[in-house]
């Protein structure tokens, strides 16, 4: 396959090179791309150095696949000038999802939507696909009514700057502010920008792409999203209604029996989920299981993975890899 990762040098494009690398993706040729002041810089991939192009450039070169992580406005501009050319643009902003026509995608969940003709596919959000991981196989069973979610977001959700703004705070150095705030020794409840009713994007978006991915516009879910000053990955703590009675025994034993999902859930020995051992890995980690005392149905639970990971990369590949086993992928429309 000929691959272009678009935001090659960002925070989600360098841990994309990685996934490929390490699961071996079959690459015959690597086209990384980045903006305007990166070009001809070097990155390397499997030992080997690779000079940053243009999109341009990328484009002429007719990828069977382009990764893109390069924000909003540049896939709205470039996803469908790749497409035009037969790529397969597998897009990590915002910017597609909730198209109706673009396939919102978590692999283990819905892969089996995909067609040869889906030219723009969209990666979900860091902090649903977490939550939907853990959510789907308890939709199924038991047909959830409502969620109510808290997320406790890392910094490397914001890109760079965010980390060094909390590299720069915690060295007591002046960092330039990619918040609003300081965010050592802070909560900001604030993820992503403002939108209606009092909502920020991030919140809405949780609500909005969870139902498209499960196909369920039934679930009803609320959220709020926080920054904290964490760097290993998102958590997020969850109360889930279900229209149906279920035991908590088998609540385990669906979560244990999901693949991609580990239940991290001893109390005695002080075992749930953390950032600090999500980070780098690229399960879902769910714990602190137990059922909500103050309603019929329901559950509490506290989930956390690394949002760089199977919140944005691992997905991403993980759905190239859907599209190349399932010959998706590779037959050129030449414009
Ligand atoms: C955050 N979830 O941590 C965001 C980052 O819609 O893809 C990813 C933004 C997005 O703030």
């Amino acid at each position: 396959m000929k691959v272009a990762v678009v935001g090659a040098t960002g925070m989600v494009g360098r841990v994309m090179l990685k996934v490929l690398e390490e699961r071996n993706f079959p690459i015959s040729e690597l086209i990384p791309v980045a903006s305007e002041n990166s070009i001809g810089k070097q990155i390397e991939y499997k030992g080997k150095q690779y000079s940053i192009v243009s999109m341009q450039d990328a484009i002429n070169q007719q990828p069977d696949i382009a990764l893109f992580s390069a924000g909003g406005d540049t896939s709205k501009e470039f996803a469908p000038k790749f497409a035009e050319v037969g790529t397969t643009v597998i897009d990590n902003s915002s910017a597609w999802r909730m198209e109706p026509n673009v396939p919102l995608v978590v692999p283990e969940i819905n892969a089996d939507m995909l067609t040869a003709d889906d030219k723009i596919i969209a990666n979900p959000n860091c902090s649903t696909i977490q939550l939907v991981m853990v959510l789907n196989p308890l939709n199924k069973k038991y047909d959830i009514k409502r969620v109510v979610v808290s997320t406790y977001q890392s910094v490397t959700g914001t890109g760079k700057d965010a980390v060094e703004q909390l590299d720069g705070e915690i060295a007591g150095t002046n960092p330039k502010k990619k918040y609003p705030y300081q965010i050592f020794k802070n909560a900001l409840p604030h993820c992503d920008v403002f939108e209606e009713a009092g909502y920020t994007k991030e919140e809405l978006k949780l609500s909005r792409e969870t139902q498209k991915i499960l196909n369920d516009k039934t679930i009803a879910l609320t959220a709020t999203a926080v920054r904290v000053p964490v760097q290993g990955g998102h958590s997020e703590s969850v109360n889930i209604e279900f229209n149906n009675h279920y035991e908590e025994a088998d609540v385990r034993k669906i979560l244990h029996e999901t693949p991609g999902v580990v239940v991290q859930d001893s109390p005695e020995t002080n075992t749930y989920p953390m950032p600090l051992y999500a980070e780098g890995k690229d399960d879902v980690f769910v714990g602190r299981i137990r059922r909500d005392l103050s309603q019929p149905n329901s559950l509490n639970m506290w989930i956390v993975a690394d949002n760089l990971r199977k919140g944005a990369a691992t997905n991403a590949v993980q759905i190239a890899e859907y599209l190349v086993v399932k010959n998706l992928v590779g037959n050129k429309v030449i414009a």
